[in-house]
């Protein structure tokens, strides 16, 4: 028996909303849906007629509205921007006070930020919530991050408790083996209230910058192994699934070992030696290292994945410079084990360094927003559901727990301990790289990020003498106090003056 009013409605059909009212429906919650185009409403509800909470179809917005029970909680999945927009616009004048409008698409914090202002001041409620994991995720559970009102939150908890992927409680393993119909049984959810406003749409950027970081330093492992050791891409599937099982244990170092052992159906050779080497990007890793150079937050690791996606695209030119420039002849003649367990450890250093970035982001940006992140929260709940999972994230969750103002991740005792143990190999592997010419963007901006950080004296003196020099920009004296700021007369520069 349908109820009278529907516990949660949605709005956008495609795939990840089909998805994600599946999984919700599935949980015994009655979900009305609603898309701009009606065929596709229809469509969908026909395909799914036994769902356990049930789908109800809806052709106008009017009708979706009225069928929500009060306060009407409504999910939007539709492109970031301007439809998401247009979508608030039309649901707006149908609402009444304390509705809750959630917006699950990948919007710029910013403008939830906005859209939450703009709501709040008609009395109505809005959830700006990351929805990490893909088609997947959305299916069988993903990784919510929600930001807005708390009491707002807490109307919407049970149900997006209910649909996030689960992990085991003392494991911190996802929980798998959900199919339609059949949602995975107990477990810790991967959801947690994240902030006001804005805070997780930001956090759920950060999490896709550091994706992009992720999948870049796999694929450097993967140029290093194939550069300096020409190992085939079979064998080096095999060794990523044995570091699958160790600390590197990962949905993206698993499937990394599931494609490089995939042979094309067509010309039966290896996958990836078929597939073009020009990868594409939405923009999510592009808004974080913009944001990072907006707060002057140092995330070179992040902004280096993307700028290697950039340059990866310019396939054409890089073919032809291939044909001029030329890069040294060394090769590696050494132990083949031995440089794997170097590969291996320089991997997880320079992953070490790229979430520290993104932490970092993290907590400037909470200060400059009025946030509390809880970053042990944070980490935990990307443990299941979303494309970084990975056991890794249970460390940083206890470094938290350590110290909940934590600097910077590398400062925690565990992660300190683990770099200074591996760091011999990770600095033998960036050698090698530049001696045998494989490009290891990540790796070594990684390298360079810890050898900065770690710096009491870098040689921003020289710099700034520089700027007191050309622009009289001032510099502080280390026999002074800080903040008091010095000029002097530099002479004239000794080169020839060129004459006007
Ligand atoms: P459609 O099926 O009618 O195109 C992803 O594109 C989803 O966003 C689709 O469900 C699409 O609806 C919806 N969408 C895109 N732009 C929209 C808009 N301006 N208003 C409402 N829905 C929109």
């Amino acid at each position: 028996m349908p109820k009278s009013h529907s516990d949660i409605g949605l709005i956008g059909l495609a795939v990840m909303g089909q998805n994600l009212a599946l999984n919700i429906a599935d949980h015994g919650f009655q979900i009305s849906v609603y898309n701009r185009t009606t065929e596709k409403t229809d469509k969908f509800v026909a395909e799914n007629p036994n769902t356990p909470g049930g789908l109800k179809g809806t052709k106008t917005l009017e009708e979706f509205v009225q069928s929500l029970a009060k306060p009407r909680k409504m999910v939007i999945l539709v492109q970031a921007g301007k439809a998401t927009d247009a979508v608030i616009d039309g649901l707006v004048p149908l609402l009444e006070q304390g509705d809750i409008v959630i917006d699950g698409g990948n919007a710029l914090w910013t403008d939830t930020i906005r859209r939450e202002k703009a709501l709040a001041a008609k009395g109505l409620r809005f959830i700006g919530s990351g929805v990490s994991g893909g088609e997947e995720g959305a299916r069988f559970g993903p990784s919510l991050m929600p930001g807005g009102e708390f009491a707002a939150w807490k109307e919407l908890k049970p149900i997006w408790e209910a649909v996030a992927a689960k992990v085991d409680a003392k494991t911190g393993r996802p929980l798998t083996g959900a199919t339609p119909g059949k949602p995975v049984v107990g477990g810790v959810p991967c959801t947690t209230y994240i902030g006001e406003n804005g805070a997780g749409h930001y956090v759920k950027m950060i999490h896709n910058g550091i994706e992009y970081g992720d999948m870049q330093m796999i694929c450097e492992a993967y140029a290093l192994m194939k550069g300096l050791l020409g190992l085939k891409p079979a064998e080096m599937g095999a060794i990523f699934s044995e570091w699958n099982t160790g600390i590197l244990d990962s949905f993206l170092i698993e499937i990394t070992a599931d494609i490089l052992k995939q042979k094309d159906p067509v010309s039966k050779k290896p996958f990836v030696d078929i597939v073009l080497d020009t990868a594409g990007q939405k923009g999510t890793g592009k808004w974080t290292s913009t944001n990072a150079l907006d707060m002057g937050v140092p995330a070179p690791t992040i902004a280096e994945a993307v700028f290697a996606r950039c340059i990866s695209a310019i396939k054409e030119e890089r073919v032809a410079a291939s044909k001029i420039l030329k890069g040294p002849s060394k090769k590696y003649r050494g132990s083949k084990k031995a440089l794997i367990a170097a590969i291996h450890d320089a991997l997880y250093c320079s992953k070490i360094c790229s979430y520290a970035q993104g932490f970092q982001l993290m907590r400037t940006a909470q200060k400059e927003y009025n946030w509390k992140l809880n970053f042990g929260e944070i980490a935990q709940i990307w443990r299941g559901g979303c494309i970084i999972r990975a056991a890794f994230l249970q460390k940083i969750t206890e470094a938290y727990a350590r110290k909940p103002d934590l600097a910077n991740l590398l400062l925690d005792p565990y992660f300190n301990k683990t770099v200074k143990k591996a760091q011999e190999n990770w600095r033998k592997v960036i050698s090698l790289a530049a001696e045998c010419g494989v490009a290891a963007p990540t790796f070594s901006s990684a390298l360079a990020y810890y050898d900065s950080y770690r710096s009491a004296r870098l040689p921003a003196n020289l710099l700034q003498s520089q700027r007191d020099f050309f622009g009289a920009h001032t510099y502080e004296r280390v026999d002074q106090a800080r903040g008091k700021f010095f000029h002097i007369d530099w002479p004239e520069p000794s080169r020839p003056q060129i004459a006007s």
